[in-house]
């Protein structure tokens, strides 16, 4: 059992900042366990037999300045469901969103080594047009101390409460990985404050959808792995005239045929204010078949 809450003035800064830095997401060993499933998961090996949803680096045929990335790896691999799907997690997301409850979006599996590019800036609810309501909310977790030279995830601070941009731009490895939130910050006409994530392992932070981020080069001689949790709305449904639009060509495959019901095999409901959370995670994660 996990036990991770929030208290009231930590909801407050997350509404006023659109983001909060938090430590003690994660416990040694668990990070430990994690990191041996990061080196597995990017060879290609796949505890469950499925392939996570987006696999965008592969040992020994990926580009090795690029950042790894697998999406939904917690399909893959049971280790990576038992963090991602905590239930306290989505109890502090659905509290911070004030939202009925929360679901898994999709995770993130994210390793910067020494020498790596940068991520582009984005915000998250620009990519979501496939499904509604539109919002995400995002628990970030650091597997190795973080620091501004690691590249690290930074934050606009008060972003969220910007105009809502459009995906544009590169994502993985641009030149210029702040161009389109100095452009965001021009239309806005204010000034943007860059706050860097740096926390001991296992510590991490929330985010709001729209809350403009993005990470530098990896400039340090240290690892930077990260497990990210994306939650939407445990009522959230799909839009199915977006499905062929951008990742909702990749998501809408577990679309039913009759219906816009987002199905709990796929995003499973992690916490709900009426005490619901989808039975099958306790018999997926414990499994070993
Ligand atoms: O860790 C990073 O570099 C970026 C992570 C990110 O984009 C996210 O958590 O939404």
């Amino acid at each position: 059992m996990h036990g991770f809450r929030l208290s009231a003035a930590q909801i407050e800064q997350f509404n006023e900042d659109g983001f909060l830095i938090v430590e003690n997401l994660l416990d040694d060993e668990t990070v430990e366990r994690l990191r041996g499933r990061f080196e597995r998961l990017f060879r290609g090996e796949f505890e469950t037999g499925l392939v996570p949803d987006e696999v965008n680096w592969r040992e020994g045929q990926s580009d090795p300045t690029l950042t790894r990335q697998i999406c939904n790896g917690w399909r893959a691999d049971r280790t990576i469901a038992r963090t991602v799907l905590r239930a306290d997690l989505g109890q502090a997301i659905a509290e911070l969103g004030d939202w009925p409850g929360a679901r898994i979006m999709i995770d993130n599996v994210l390793w910067k080594p020494p020498g790596t590019r940068p991520l582009g800036y984005h915000q998250d609810n620009a990519y979501l047009s496939w499904f509604t309501p539109k919002q995400l909310l995002s628990c970030w977790m650091a597997l190795d101390a973080t620091r501004a030279e690691t590249g690290t995830v930074e934050f606009v601070r008060g972003s969220h409460k910007w105009h809502h941009s459009q995906p544009e731009g590169e994502f993985h490895g641009p030149q210029d990985y702040r161009r389109s939130v100095e452009l965001a910050a021009e239309r806005e006409g204010v000034q943007p404050e860059y706050v860097y994530v740096e926390v001991p392992q296992g510590g991490g932070a929330f985010h709001h959808g729209w809350t403009w981020h993005g990470s530098g080069h990896n400039t340090a001689s240290e690892h930077r792995r990260a497990l990210v949790l994306h939650a939407m709305r445990s009522d959230t449904r799909f839009v199915p005239e977006q499905l062929s639009e951008g990742i909702g060509r990749v998501y809408g495959r577990y679309k039913h045929l009759t219906d816009n019901e987002i199905d709990e095999n796929y995003f499973p409901v992690l916490w709900r204010h009426d005490g619901y959370r989808t039975p099958g995670i306790e018999t997926f994660t414990r499994s070993t078949g």
